[in-house]
């Protein structure tokens, strides 16, 4: 599965900074299998501790993380909707990617030039939307033009889809996002659209090095902007995550609690993103690696087959499943399986969150 998330948000608020850091603990990690697509694609692993164990209790030759792809979306500025700037360059990439992380600038510094004069994260935050909501409209506008035509046939389905969208364009027109309208629209023709505030939001507060502790004034307006919304917000230092990308281990544990902190702002980012979009992992575990997957929550057995090798999903036959806990605590498949923790499961059964799986499949 291709999961990608894209960074958004106004010149100089430390979008590429971030990406650079994440691109590197991707490029760094022991036996990553992949590499940077294009300069501004960059492929991070899903950091995991189970596959740890997993690997030291079947000595399994390498560990392949989970992994994510972060896209730096440059060129949204004020106006953009209308061509300024990069213009529409960076909608296209928008589009593509399957949740938004919001960066915003909580970081005092007179060395680097305020697009907007001074620091205002809210004020940041609604120019950006403002530019994907604007140009949202426009999308829907011209489809809604479509859709009244073919309406005029007199096909009350038609008819219907028509008043969905105009009812979908005034809600947008209130300045509310697409994602915050539950109308009845089929799913494929939302899907068509694509639209820009349909996809869920992460907002980023970046805020100075010694600050990541505890935040500061802008990144609690951005914390609480998100909660009304029912939204999710980090909080990162792209500088700290860029001096982190330069060290080793151990000098990383170290200059974590120098400022404050146990895990970086990049492994919560991770997570948040991972729980925004829904996404659950499971395991697979053998003498020549220890392994996460992704698939969405609620999926079936037979699709997670299919994210190993789209022939194991047509030729699935059943799964091999022990819960990840069951593993460990029988010591591995064979002690597992004697405790009878080893289940059987067939084309409907559900993936669950650490489910360490085996498919047997007729390819
Ligand atoms: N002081 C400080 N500067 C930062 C921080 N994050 C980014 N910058 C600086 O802000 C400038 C713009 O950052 P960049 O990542 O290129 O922003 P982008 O335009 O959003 O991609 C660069 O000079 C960065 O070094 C931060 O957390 N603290
Ligand atoms: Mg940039």
């Amino acid at each position: 599965m291709s999961l990608s998330v894209g960074l958004v948000g106004l010149p100089n608020v430390g979008k590429s900074t971030l990406f650079n850091a994440l691109s590197r603990a991707g490029a760094e990690a022991a036996n990553f299998p992949f590499c940077t697509i294009e300069p501004n694609v960059g492929v991070v692993p899903v950091p995991d501790t189970r596959l740890d164990t997993l690997a030291a209790l079947a000595s399994s030759a390498r560990i392949v993380p989970a992994a994510m792809r972060f896209v730096d979306i440059a060129g949204l500025v004020e106006g953009a909707s209308r061509g300024e700037g990069l213009g529409n360059q960076f909608l296209a990439h928008i589009r593509e990617v399957d949740a938004v992380c919001h960066v915003v600038r909580c970081f005092e510094d007179p060395d680097v030039i305020h697009v907007r004069g001074g620091i205002d994260p809210l004020g940041d935050i609604e120019i950006v939307e403002t530019e994907l909501l604007l140009k949202d409209l426009e999308t829907v506008a011209k489809r809604l033009e479509r859709s009244r035509r073919s309406a005029r046939s007199g096909d009350t389905a038609l008819q219907r889809e028509a008043e969905l969208i105009a009812s979908l364009a005034e809600h947008l027109e209130g300045g509310r996002t697409a994602r915050t309208w539950h109308g009845e629209l089929a799913p494929a023709v939302r899907r068509e659209l694509s639209l820009l505030t349909d996809k869920p939001v992460l907002f980023a507060a970046n805020v100075a090095e010694d600050e990541l502790a505890s935040g500061n004034a802008a990144s609690a307006a951005v914390t609480a902007f998100a909660q009304e919304r029912g939204d999710v917000a980090v909080l990162v230092s792209a500088r700290v995550e860029a001096e982190l990308a330069e060290l080793d281990a151990e000098e990383r544990t170290e200059y974590l609690s120098s400022i404050g902190v146990t895990t970086s702002g990049l492994e919560r980012l991770i997570a948040s993103a991972y729980r925004l979009l829904g996404l659950i992992t499971f395991l697979t575990v053998g003498p020549t690696e220890a392994r996460a997957w992704t698939v969405p929550d609620g999926a079936t057995a037979p699709e997670a087959a299919g994210t190993i090798h789209t022939d194991f999903e047509r030729g699935f036959i059943k799964a091999e499943v022990i819960a990840y806990d069951d593993y460990v605590t029988g010591g591995g498949e064979a002690g597992a399986r004697e405790a009878g923790r080893l289940r059987i499961e067939g084309r409907e059964y559900l993936v669950a969150d650490g489910d360490v799986i085996h498919f047997r499949h007729n390819v």
